[in-house]
């Protein structure tokens, strides 16, 4: 897909580093980062509306959150915005401690703030802990729903008005089928970015590389030297998002755009689900007191699941 057919920009008739199926161009290195940035710099524009205080960004030290870091911190340079990253450790051994690694080096590099959270401080358990507990539910989604929360709170700890995340092109399109697939509107209304306060103690997330595909993000990284780790999760291959990505991915190489256009109807479908999301009346967490759907928000559900579990597994 991405391998050159011409060897000539489109734009320049420099040397091409990149073919870009869906617009059937060739672009060298140059005219590549400013097809990249500008796309960036237009969600960022559109989702942040800051003159002055802090926005939070959550690093893993994968390839997309650190191309995001690198990015936000170019925009807001000599402006009255103060960048800070966190990443959250959810004690996966092997695996975190090396793209921590990265992450630290970039923050240096950028001269950015840095916050490790643990979720073993803050959740009480590892998801090492918990798939060894329970062997029903994906660990993924144990871990996605305790990194938004933990995630939540340092941002609002650290007083951000924002929260933003590295969701690409590809993530974005997976979520968005994957919330069709299983009939939850309710989720598929709260999606990021929230451009406003959606909920009391909730930081609004933002995803300014929601239209850049994976692919690119992984070129633009390398080309631009940005540090980060391509190491992957040993939990990755059990997750159902993978049926997912293959999917698109298929899609994608037959109808080139499919992605694209994945979001620009979900875009277009958001406007009409505003009111319910105006409407929807957050409750608190009884045991956290973080926003929840119900009584008991699916943090605090979880945790209590693998406590049930681990006990029944000590009786036996
Ligand atoms: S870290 Fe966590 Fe990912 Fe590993 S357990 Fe799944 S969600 S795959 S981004
Ligand atoms: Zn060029
Ligand atoms: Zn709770």
């Amino acid at each position: 897909m991405y391998t050159s057919k011409r060897l000539r920009c489109s734009k320049c008739f420099k040397d091409a580093v990149i073919y870009i199926p869906c617009r059937d161009e060739h672009l060298c290195y140059e005219h590549f980062a400013e097809y990249v940035e500008s796309r960036v710099r237009r969600e960022i524009a559109k989702q942040i509306k800051i003159r002055r205080g802090k926005i939070a960004v959550g690093l893993s030290g994968g390839k997309d959150s650190s191309v995001l870091l690198y990015l936000i911190s170019r925009y807001f340079k000599g402006r009255d915005v103060e960048i800070e990253a966190i990443t959250v450790d959810e004690g996966i051994s092997g695996y975190r401690e090396k793209t921590i690694q990265m992450a630290e080096k970039l923050t240096d590099e950028l001269g950015i703030v840095h916050h490790i959270v643990k979720f073993s401080d803050a959740i009480g358990m590892t998801i090492d802990y918990s798939a060894s507990v329970d062997d029903e539910l994906k660990p993924c989604t144990y871990c996605g729903v305790w990194r938004r929360k933990v995630l939540n709170k340092k941002a609002l700890e650290i007083n951000a008005k924002y929260l933003a995340i590295g969701t690409n092109l590809d993530d974005y399109a997976q979520t968005v089928l994957m919330n069709i697939m299983r009939g939850d509107v309710n989720r598929l209304v709260k999606l990021a970015p929230h451009t406003e306060n959606i909920a009391e103690n909730l930081v609004p997330r933002v995803v300014p590389l929601r239209r850049i595909p994976e692919k690119e993000l992984l070129i633009y990284a390398m080309l631009m030297g940005i540090p980060y780790s391509s190491a992957e999760c040993p939990y990755a291959p059990y997750a159902l998002r993978n049926d997912f990505r293959r999917a698109l991915s298929k899609l994608e190489r037959n109808i080139p755009g499919t992605k694209e256009n994945v979001i620009n109807f979900y875009l277009q479908l958001k406007s009409i689900f505003r009111d319910l999301l105006e409407n929807r009346n957050m409750r608190k967490c009884r045991i956290c007191g973080e926003p929840a759907d119900g009584e008991i928000c699916k943090s605090c559900m979880l945790i209590k699941r693998v406590e049930k579990l681990a006990a029944r597994n000590n009786r036996n």
